[in-house]
């Protein structure tokens, strides 16, 4: 059971258990416990957070991320960036949580490989990593809020950690009807090809900044 539910529980108990001792005024306690429980709730969501600061390659800050429990299964994500080309930008979770810009995947030539593969398992699109873009302004910047249900704050905190990428082109989500065929490739097939189904051809990592989850 994580930390935070157990407190609120023992929270609600322990306003229970007040309520049940004043017996002064009859209907009080019931009313006193039946008002505990939502206030527990409250507790529970307004516990946990994590944060990320995002840098780019030459280790210059682009921005911040951060991710604050919103109820029992959903989390408010916000994000604010800044000094990059404007447009659409993949934006994901990758699973590791290691930043290290001189790590390079060989396959794609892109820095922070050490971030490892998005977060959690399913099709590029339906990942629990999968995020909206950010849509970068004229000036440079981006910024967003928005809620999920894909990932938890434990999730992002577990024993290897996760970070927060972004990417230097748009993220199709792999999102490409069957009528755009290619020629067959390596494996015989004929629809979008591997690249596009896992990565969305969102291009290189530019960004990257490691979860920080806290209390
Ligand atoms: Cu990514």
């Amino acid at each position: 059971m994580p930390r935070t539910t157990r407190f609120a529980l023992a929270a609600g108990l322990a306003l229970g258990l007040a309520a049940a001792a004043a017996p002064a005024v009859p209907g009080l306690s019931a009313g006193m416990a039946a008002a505990s429980a939502p206030q527990a709730r409250q507790w529970e969501s307004a516990s946990g957070s994590a944060t990320a600061v995002i840098k780019n390659t030459a280790g210059r800050v682009l921005g911040t991320v951060r991710v604050e429990r919103y109820d029992a299964k959903k989390s408010r994500v916000s994000v604010s960036v800044r000094g990059l080309t404007p447009g659409f930008h993949g934006f994901h979770v990758h699973a590791a949580g290691v930043c290290d810009a001189r790590s390079v995947d060989r396959a794609t030539g892109s820095a922070f490989s050490s971030a490892g593969s998005h977060l959690g398992p399913g099709e590029h699109g339906d990942g629990a990593g999968d995020m909206p873009p950010l849509l970068v302004a004229a000036d440079g910047t981006a910024s967003a809020s928005f809620v999920t249900d894909r990932f938890t704050l434990e999730q992002l905190g577990d024993a290897n950690g996760s970070a927060f990428v972004v990417h230097a082109g748009p993220d199709n989500f792999a999102h490409i009807p069957d009528r755009y065929f290619h020629r067959p490739d390596a494996t015989g097939a004929t629809g979008p090809d591997a690249t596009t189904r896992k990565t969305g051809d969102a291009g290189a990592r530019i960004g990257c900044g490691v979860v920080k989850v806290h209390a």
